[in-house]
């Protein structure tokens, strides 16, 4: 693969996605040809990296990966979800959504969360692959660590006392739902 798009507007992931696809291919970015986001109406993970995927090709020739992701809370009925971004919008900014999440769990004996990726790859209008890669972990107490993005100070991978917010990124990279969703493409496709 010489070049590929990474089908997604969010800089954290993009950065993510670009060390994971291999040095040899040119990464190009949707700002870059000029392309917007679509509309997410999709009802689960899967469906929007798809939606996002066939939208991003349209545009192009050459292969396309995007990316649907978020964090599922067990005791708030797996929400944010698949509105992870879209509650950040709605309660002014990630800080704010995580402080409101914070309130939220304060009353839950269950912290338990799962960080999810639904990755879906477009090669040609013949093949398209999609996966899903995920993290388990538990909701911080407070919001700790300024490296990563988005929930990454709120959340505690199951094999570490540290949130994705304090490590660093070259290891959260390593072990995070992207990753995961990651390792199982490379095991369909070279890439
Ligand atoms: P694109 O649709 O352009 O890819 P987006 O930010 O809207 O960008 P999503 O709809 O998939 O992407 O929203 C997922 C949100 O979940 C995202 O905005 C992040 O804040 C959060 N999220 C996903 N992966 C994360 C990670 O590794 N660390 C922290 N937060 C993450």
């Amino acid at each position: 693969m010489k070049k590929i798009l990474i089908g997604t507007h969010n800089v954290g992931k993009f950065r993510e996605l670009s060390i994971l696809v291999s040095k040899k291919t040119k990464k190009i970015s949707p700002k870059i040809l000029k392309i917007k986001s679509p509309e997410e109406t999709g009802k689960t993970f899967n469906a929007n990296a798809m939606l996002k995927a066939k939208y991003f090709a349209k545009f192009t020739d050459i292969p396309v990966i995007s990316d649907d992701s978020g964090l599922c809370i067990k005791s708030l009925n797996n929400r944010p979800g698949i509105y992870s971004a879209r509650w950040a919008k709605k309660y002014g900014s990630f800080n704010k959504a995580m402080k409101f999440i914070l309130k939220k769990m304060s009353k839950k004996n269950d912290r338990s969360a799962t960080f999810v990726c639904c990755l879906a790859l477009i090669l040609d209008r013949k093949k398209t692959i999609c996966v899903t890669g995920k993290v388990k972990g538990s909701i911080s107490y407070s919001i700790k660590g300024k490296k990563g993005f988005g929930y990454d100070p709120i959340f505690i991978p199951n094999t570490k006392l540290i949130t994705f917010g304090q490590m660093q990124k070259n290891k959260k990279i390593k072990m995070d739902h992207r990753y995961m969703a990651f390792k199982k493409l490379k095991k369909k496709i070279k890439i």
